[in-house]
């Protein structure tokens, strides 16, 4: 007889018509001759899937370029299928179920053929976890085979524990044809569905990445009382070896991965990496809030990272490992077969081709690598992989910290004064987008809690579940807000970033172990000048204060821009929402010049 799994398998065969079907095991040999069909075999137009790199200086690195139509999530053609509209929210793209399935069965008929199909064991989580989640993903292409065998656990026991179930995690992905007007990314968070056609780019393809873990499990978690959060999950160790996690949800392309693997610019501290992208968060027994990373993998944007900026990435990049690391849509030196970007160390190589494969002319003023061109690395690599990464429980979280990357307005830290505060925090969040998905860069748009194109309901009733996951935290983490994106009147960053943003987790880490206290301001508590440490940084007083700086005007149409996001979820918006939108209203109003006067950053001054 026939298994639930092994049903759904022949179904969707029947209806994409592959050449063949493939039983991924995850095993070394096999992503090896993944590999090499991607090589020989596998093609995007007359571009092979995989071109191996120089094995030498970057160990079983392979290059791939993708469609050039193809090159970042695709919000606009993402939708979330839930029955009832409302549900879904004016957050999401919505399209009923029965007619979202009529229209994915037609372009998927026959959209395999003359292909392989791999058929994609893997778990979201460490096995073991109470948490994690078996998955099965089929796909088209040996690109997304590798990939997901990086980014996740798979492997041929994921099968064994779906055994006979019925309600494992699908995902059906086709790259179709590339057609840009055939392509989308549809979520049936009901049945754990995932169908995407169109795409091979990672949020849009990688299925157990933004669609599983975050769209479709926010959606499980509302419902089974967790949290699906698209976060940094990091352990932040003092000169004592006391060892602190946190969290961080920013936008995509706004350093998280950076951050996650931070070279600690202060003497005795030190970060140890758990997660650069998604975490998921339960209430434990003992009313903590407990995190784990479903991945394990890393999918970063290249453009920028070097060794001043990440050196540990590029220890992670360079490990012999056996693993393949892929590279993506950077460009390539046609003399040593590197891949290279900007921002990479060393001199611009004289021979480049750009990420389309044309030679590269530096007086174009073209990008060699597209901003969005990623790298695609096992976690295990890390130098800086926590020992607790593995650990099936998670670890327990003291400190929320919620982000974007505002060039204006909003201070370098603060510190919401209760969790009621710190969500109404994390929901009028706002950040200038990025290359990441395919719009105009640079407008601002709220994205709370970093969440907007990922929670797969209604926004309002995702603030109602923080509310209330918080009042079954007997220890609730502390909730902070943080900016490494404020400019001068040059547009030049102000806070030097990196390395350097230890000195604000220090400040975080201090105020969660009540070693110092803060200043009041409308928007939260902000650190007293002597405790955040500036020592040996060169930065005069003036821009310390800039990064604290409250603008009451600019603040009151910050208020209202929030004001008209929260009301399109009309009634969903909880009244304790506005509560807090009305008293800092208030507070902006009664006390912004009084509070002015009393910052003065940056008295400590240089080393
Ligand atoms: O495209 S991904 O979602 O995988 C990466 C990102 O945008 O954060
Ligand atoms: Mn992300």
């Amino acid at each position: 007889m026939a298994t639930p799994l092994e049903k759904w398998v022949e179904e969707q065969a029947k209806l994409t018509k592959p050449n063949k079907i493939y039983w991924c095991d995850g095993s070394e040999d096999e992503a090896r001759r993944l590999i090499e069909i991607g090589m020989k075999k596998e093609k995007i137009g007359d571009v092979p899937i995989f071109q191996e790199l120089n094995q030498k200086s970057w160990p079983n690195a392979y290059y791939h370029r993708s469609h050039p139509t193809d090159v970042a999530r695709t919000e606009h053609l993402t939708y979330v299928c839930h029955p009832d509209k409302e549900i879904a929210g004016p957050n999401n793209n919505w399209m009923h179920p029965d007619e979202a399935k009529e229209k994915m069965r037609k372009l998927s008929d026959g959209c395999m053929k003359g292909r392989t199909m791999y058929v994609l064991p893997y778990m979201m989580g460490h096995p073991d976890s109470p948490y994690a989640k078996a998955c099965i993903q089929l796909t088209d292409v040996s690109y997304v085979a590798v990939s997901m065998r990086i980014m996740t656990r798979m492997s041929k026991k994921i099968i064994e524990k779906i055994g006979t179930r019925e309600d494992f995690v699908k995902g059906l992905h086709s790259v179709g044809d590339f057609d840009p007007d055939k392509r989308f990314i549809m979520h049936f968070p009901d049945e754990h569905l995932v169908w995407s056609i169109g795409s091979g780019y990672g949020g849009n393809a990688l299925l157990g990445k933004k669609c599983f873990s975050l769209r479709i499990a926010s959606w499980l978690g509302f419902q089974e009382g967790w949290l699906a959060e698209h976060m940094v999950i990091l352990g932040i160790e003092d000169p004592k070896g006391n060892v602190t996690y946190v969290t961080v949800a920013l936008p995509s392309a706004c350093g998280k991965t950076n951050l996650a693997m931070l070279e600690s610019a202060l003497p005795g501290y030190k970060v140890w990496t758990l997660g650069d992208d998604i975490a998921w968060l339960n209430v434990g027994p003992d009313g903590r809030l407990w995190a784990i990373n479903p991945e394990a993998g890393l999918f970063g944007v290249a453009p920028g990272t070097s060794m001043k900026t990440n050196p540990n990435m590029l220890k992670t990049l360079k490990a012999v490992n056996f693993y393949p690391t892929l590279f993506t849509n950077t460009g390539l030196d046609t003399d040593t077969n590197e891949p290279w970007w900007e921002g990479l160390d060393g001199a611009v190589p004289k021979n480049l081709i750009d990420w389309q494969g044309k030679s590269w002319d530096s007086s174009s003023g073209s990008k060699v690598a597209h901003p969005n061109s990623r790298f695609t690395v096992s976690i295990n690599n890390c130098p800086t992989l926590s020992k607790e990464f593995d650990n099936p429980k998670g670890v327990p979280i003291s400190a929320i910290i919620l982000g974007g990357r505002r060039t204006q307005l909003v201070p370098l830290v603060t510190e919401s004064f209760n969790w009621q505060n710190g969500v109404y925090l994390g929901a009028r969040t706002g950040s200038e987008t990025t290359a990441a998905a395919a719009h105009q860069v640079g407008q601002l748009r709220r994205d709370p809690m970093a969440m907007l194109p990922f929670c797969g309901y209604n926004m309002g009733d995702y603030f109602r579940h923080w509310l209330n996951i918080g009042k079954k935290l007997t220890q609730p983490p502390k909730i902070f807000s943080v900016n490494w994106f404020r400019v001068d009147d040059e547009g030049k960053f102000v806070w030097p970033g990196f390395g350097e943003n230890i000195r604000v987790l220090k400040w975080i880490v201090d105020r969660v172990h009540n070693r110092v206290k803060a200043k009041q301001t409308p928007l939260g508590l902000i650190p007293d000048a002597q405790d955040l440490e500036t020592g040996g940084l060169n930065i005069t007083k003036e821009k310390m204060a800039k990064l604290f700086e409250i603008n009451a005007q600019e603040w009151k149409q910050e208020l209202q821009d929030t004001e008209k996001f929260l009301n399109q979820f009309g009634s969903r918006t909880p009244s304790e929402i506005w509560q807090e939108h009305k008293k800092l209203a208030e507070q902006l109003d009664n006390n912004v010049s009084e509070f002015e006067d009393s910052i003065h950053y940056g008295d400590r001054g240089g080393a």
